[in-house]
């Protein structure tokens, strides 16, 4: 059975539609594959960025990245997700044949070298056409789709699995714009909406993930109550990605840079877990994935 038969004809995308046990079933379907989300799913963070805020200026060459995909995949990563564009608070926006000049050589030789879904991290449709076109099957898109209108009728001509984060404005400026009176409720309407966006261009329903984009135009306490409330992002229906890993409000929290934010990233990850989230995008994966591995089986023990 793949994730998303039975869902409401025309419905909004809000409603139960994963099967039985919502939690522990399903698939995602990306670019002809199907990824399986019986067991947490760890995307592996790769940025080719020269100022990503945890990992900027690392892997500079295709051959430093690739070494760096080999330890994640033998770490336990199910997806490499890569980045040419650091969306950290403040940051301002990579212009697109840059974005693409230090992704598509590494996507094309990962795509070579190992069997594994690569999932680009961006905004720009061009640079998403590229990177599909290199071997991609998953376009993060932290915009949630509104950021360039041609992103989303790409996705659905190509088939690509997606991930729609909650942001609001631009990483330059979206921490002005994180006023909420009811944080969870306002991620989960507005992610509604880029649901909608997916829906409306022919997207299936079973090649969306949703993230509440932890650290994505929300303070410190915004974030806890999102990690805390997250059943409610759950509600929508869709698979839910969280991306803690290493962030701002960890370090605010135990005063330590963010390569010491390992298992302050683990306890968000557990957590969310178990309010239901079902992918996890992290730079820790090893660690990532014996937290999980042990949650799962509490989860799914009787
Ligand atoms: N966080 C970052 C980037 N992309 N994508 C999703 N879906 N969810 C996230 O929480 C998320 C994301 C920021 O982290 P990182 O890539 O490590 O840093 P930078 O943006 O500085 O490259």
């Amino acid at each position: 059975m793949t994730v998303g038969s039975g869902a409401p004809a025309g419905a909004s995308g809000i409603g139960p539609w994963l099967g039985a046990d919502p939690r522990f079933a399903g698939y995602w379907q990306a670019g002809g594959r199907h990824i399986p989300l019986g067991r947490p799913v760890i995307l592996g963070v790769l940025n080719l960025t020269p100022d990503s805020f945890s990992d900027g200026g690392e892997f500079t060459t295709v051959d430093a990245a690739l070494r760096r995909a080999e330890t994640l995949l033998t770490q336990g990563a199910d997806i490499l997700d890569v980045g040419g564009e650091s969306t950290r608070p403040g940051a301002a926006s990579v212009p697109e044949g840059e974005e693409r000049r230090r992704v598509v050589p590494f996507l094309e030789a990962v795509a070579r070298r190992f069997d594994v879904p690569l999932s680009v991290d961006t905004r720009k449709a061009s640079v998403a056409r590229a990177a599909l076109d290199a071997g991609a099957i998953i376009v993060n898109d932290v915009s949630g789709l509104a950021a360039d209108p041609a992103m989303a009728p790409l996705l659905a001509e190509r088939g690509a699995g997606v991930v729609l984060m909650h942001m609001r404005g631009e990483p330059a400026t979206m921490q002005q714009l994180a006023t909420y009176r009811d944080v969870a409720g306002e991620v989960a309407a507005e992610l509604g909406t880029a649901v909608d966006r997916a829906i409306a261009v022919g997207i299936p329903r079973d090649a969306i993930v949703v993230d509440p984009g932890i650290g994505f135009a929300k303070t410190a306490e915004q974030n806890f109550v999102l990690l805390r409330e997250l059943g409610r992002i759950v509600t929508l229906g869709y698979p839910v990605l969280v991306g803690p890993s290493r962030k701002s409000f960890i370090g605010r929290i135990l005063g330590l840079p963010p390569r010491e934010r390992v298992e302050g990233t683990i306890a968000a990850c557990v957590l969310a877990h178990a309010a239901g989230a079902r992918l996890f995008r992290v730079h820790d994966v090893g660690a990532a994935r014996r937290a999980l591995t042990v949650s799962h089986w509490v989860l799914t023990h009787p």
